[in-house]
């Protein structure tokens, strides 16, 4: 499919998919900080898609995957922000669900990345692929169960580290690392090796949320929130632009 005919069929969605959200909007306090965290990040989501999405007309077509799955991560979690941020406005609740919803969703294609990166210079195993998804849920559905409350809150932490453990693995020392350290092009394997600094240290934030948010005593829930969203402004938009920027050079270094 062409990239403006993918236009045509998601543009109308995003649309009206966040229709309901902008009209339940009105009553966001002007002390709410949280609630103004949520907003400034969904307007910075949606602006991140657009630009996303258009910039694939400049990269060469190798590339255009990776920044539309980029744009496909912050579409997905723009529209899961403004449901979260009107949970928030309406009752002051954690939004947990819906975050878990968009986790299931945004961070397998946030994984999908490093394959499709390493995948537009050099030949990768599916391997890749399953593992990083096998890891990426194991790591949600544990987290899942301990914070809603189906299981044990240590047990689901320790599951859940244990699948991000995995992840770190095959992008450190397993066949993706691998790829990376022997196959990769300068510009390639700097990029690679900031994503996966920031799976390391941008991603730490959430289990640390978890671990202050329900086992350490209980943190405020006005903290943990704001520190979610700023996490995802990292590990959503910065990482799409680390991959928008390589995406631009290595298609200018080779006109
Ligand atoms: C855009 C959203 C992203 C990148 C979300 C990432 C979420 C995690 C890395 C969550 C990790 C967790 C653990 C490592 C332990 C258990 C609890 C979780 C699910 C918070």
């Amino acid at each position: 499919m062409s990239i403006k005919k993918l236009f045509k069929f998601t543009a109308p969605a995003a649309v009206l998919s966040i229709m309901p959200a902008i009209a339940q909007a009105a009553n966001l306090e002007s002390d709410d900080f949280v609630g103004i965290s949520f907003w400034l990040i969904s307007m910075a989501l949606v602006a991140a898609t657009a630009f996303f999405f258009l910039e694939t007309q400049r990269v060469e077509a190798k590339w255009k995957t990776s920044l539309v799955v980029s744009g496909l991560v912050t579409l997905v979690a723009a529209v899961h922000y403004f449901y979260m941020r009107d949970v928030w406005i309406a009752t002051g609740d954690t939004p947990t669900v819906y975050r878990y919803i968009d986790w299931l969703i945004t961070v397998p294609l946030l994984m999908i990345e490093f394959y499709l990166i390493l995948r537009a210079i050099t030949n990768v195993s599916g391997g890749v692929f399953w593992r990083l998804t096998i890891g990426t849920l194991v790591m949600l559905i544990g987290g899942y169960l301990g914070e809603a409350g189906y299981m044990n809150v240590t047990l689901g932490f320790v599951i859940g580290m244990v699948g991000w453990a995995y992840i770190l693995y095959e992008i450190f020392a397993g066949e993706a690392g691998k790829i990376a350290a022997e196959k990769a092009s300068p510009a390639v394997a700097s990029a690679y090796s900031t994503m996966r600094w920031i799976v390391t240290i941008g991603w730490a934030i959430y289990p640390l949320g978890y671990f202050f948010g329900y086992m350490a005593g209980g943190a405020d829930m006005e903290s943990l929130n704001i520190i979610y969203n700023l996490a995802d402004v990292l590990n959503k938009i910065a990482f799409g632009v680390i991959i928008w920027n390589v995406a631009v050079s290595q298609s200018e270094a080779s006109k």
